[in-house]
């Protein structure tokens, strides 16, 4: 596995970068926002899932540097995003091991607001609270970075990593409904009681509803007739490089 040293020079030698893809109205269409997902290519090894290199950063005890690193990408892609007039909601994921120190709330705000943006503009898209070691802690940052601005998204949810447990204690305004559940939705009568029950208690608990890897039209109409408000997903548009992104936002008009 990947050790501190090698992260630390990779984030040097710009072995990071991001991938971006469309969060859509499911009414309409419309650009709502992006998802900012990690891509890691090591010199020697090759690419290393985000999910590989965000472990071995947290064992390795460089997440607050990696978190900040991405962060730093982000606002110089969202700065140029808006230059190229698209104007659009980033969403960060974040490991809630990189809110354990007190002062990475305002390191991540000064990320952030390096190149101009907004933080209305940005979110953060969290999961598994229950492997979080001092969770009041890290409420207490959520709590400071949604009083600043930002928005906080419960990924992957209805899994055991994002449970009814954080709906209850996260300041969140957004609920990320697990590509699992938005499959069974179409396969079964009791796929799509889950979904429909998870969809009305983030509609009652008064969340934005995304519905997670949508792809096929079929999963879309039932998100959209369950009143999900957005979609991500292959049906719309793969993660993608800032360039292809800004194309894709230009050819749909
Ligand atoms: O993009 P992909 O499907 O390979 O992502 C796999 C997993 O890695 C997803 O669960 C996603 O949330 C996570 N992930 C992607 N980018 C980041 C990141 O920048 N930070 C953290 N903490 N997790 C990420
Ligand atoms: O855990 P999280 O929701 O952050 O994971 C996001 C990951 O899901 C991204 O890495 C992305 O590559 C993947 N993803 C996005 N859309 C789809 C989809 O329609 N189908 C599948 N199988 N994966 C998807
Ligand atoms: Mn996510
Ligand atoms: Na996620």
């Amino acid at each position: 596995s990947m050790e501190a040293r090698q992260l630390m020079s990779g984030l040097k030698t710009g072995a990071m970068h991001l991938a971006y893809q469309p969060k859509v109205e499911l009414a309409t269409g419309a650009l709502y926002g992006v998802e900012c997902l990690l891509r890691w290519e090591d010199a020697q090894i090759g690419s290393i899932s985000p999910r590989d290199v965000v472990t071995a950063a947290e064992k390795s005890g460089v997440i607050n540097e990696l978190t900040l690193a991405i962060l730093d990408q982000v606002a110089i892609d969202h700065a140029a995003m808006e230059h190229s007039g698209v104007r659009t909601n980033c969403a960060v994921n974040l490991s809630m091991r990189s809110l354990y120190e007190v002062e990475m709330v305002d390191r991540m705000k000064a990320a952030l607001a390096a190149e101009g943006g907004l933080f209305r503009d940005y979110t953060f898209e969290v999961t598994e609270t229950h492997m979080v070691e001092d969770l009041p802690r890290v409420l207490e940052a959520l709590i400071r970075l949604r009083l600043s601005g930002f928005s906080v998204s419960i990924d992957d949810y209805g899994t055991g990593a994002s449970t009814m447990q954080m709906l209850a204690q996260l300041p969140s305004s957004e609920l990320k409904i697990d590509r699992s559940f938005v499959a069974a939705g179409v396969r079964s009568e009791e796929g799509r009681l889950f979904l429909r029950s998870a969809i009305e208690l983030g509609l009652g608990l008064n969340q934005t509803i995304v519905a997670e890897g949508v792809e096929i039209q079929k999963e879309h109409e039932l998100a959209h007739q369950l009143g999900c408000h957005l979609g991500q997903g292959f049906l719309y548009a793969r993660p993608m490089p800032l360039d292809e992104l800004l194309t894709w936002v230009r050819d749909r008009g």
